[in-house]
């Protein structure tokens, strides 16, 4: 799978995907990640990439001419693409998504702003909208990079075993039991005993409780949401 960002700092998503498992996965060839800077699409002494809001007001605003030059190139290097403006207005990401993206194995591009709003124009060019959540951040470089590692994590071989990426919290709708690791008592806290003995079934079946209960609690929304067997049903409250 490939990915495309079409950004005003194409060293910070270079040096962010260079670590870990992104990294190597790239380095293994599962996927791929370039960028394509609009700066490189102005022809003005100054390299202008925006410019005061028409009807005023505070900030600037992303000018289309640079933006769309560098998405058409994107689009010229990525035919097949889906292409993705980072911004608040979006469609909030959640791991539903992730999976379609994953799953329809479509090549992605990013379109990332900084400090200040896209031209409403630049829009035309984009197949959708999406936000990583209620909140403002300073450029979409750090949203589309959330949407990248999510979605890379899906991709054949890049997690060391794949079953994980199926298995974890929000694919299967609940949050992940708690784990543990050696040293089995630490600080006078003892490791649950049933881990400790090898008995597969009770584990599974002490993992699910836990699974169930933390979720209950920590996102009672999730928890609405979840399927759960009659027996779990009565057991939890839930009709
Ligand atoms: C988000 C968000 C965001 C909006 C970028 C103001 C700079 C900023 N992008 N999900 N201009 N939340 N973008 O806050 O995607």
């Amino acid at each position: 799978m490939k990915f495309l960002f079409v950004t005003l700092f194409p060293e910070l998503i270079e040096q962010v995907c260079s670590y870990s498992i992104v990294g190597r996965g790239m380095s293994a060839g599962l996927l791929s990640v370039s960028c394509i800077n609009p700066r490189d699409f102005t022809h003005d002494k100054h390299r202008t990439v925006d410019d005061s809001p028409f009807g005023g007001g505070a900030g600037m605003v992303l000018k289309p001419e640079p933006f769309v030059a560098a998405i058409r190139k994107a689009k010229e290097e990525l035919p097949d693409a889906r292409v993705i403006a980072l911004c608040p207005g979006g469609r909030t990401l959640k791991q539903s998504i992730v999976e379609d993206y994953a799953h329809a194995g479509q090549d992605l591009i990013f379109v990332c702003g900084h400090y200040e709003g896209f031209d409403e124009r630049i829009f035309n060019w984009v197949d959708e909208k999406l936000s990583v959540g209620d909140y403002v951040v300073t450029g979409g470089e750090l949203p589309a990079l959330m949407v990248l590692d999510a979605v890379a994590r899906f991709i054949p071989g890049v997690l060391g075993k794949m079953a994980s990426a199926e298995e974890d919290s929000f694919s299967t709708g609940l949050l992940e039991y708690p784990q543990y690791t050696r040293p089995s008592a630490w600080r006078g806290r003892e490791v649950p005993q049933v881990l400790l003995n090898g008995h597969h079934e009770k584990i599974k079946k002490w993992r699910r409780e836990q699974s169930l209960k933390v979720t209950q609690k920590a996102r009672p929304d999730l928890f609405e949401k979840a399927e759960l067997t009659a027996e779990e049903k009565r057991a939890f409250g839930r009709k």
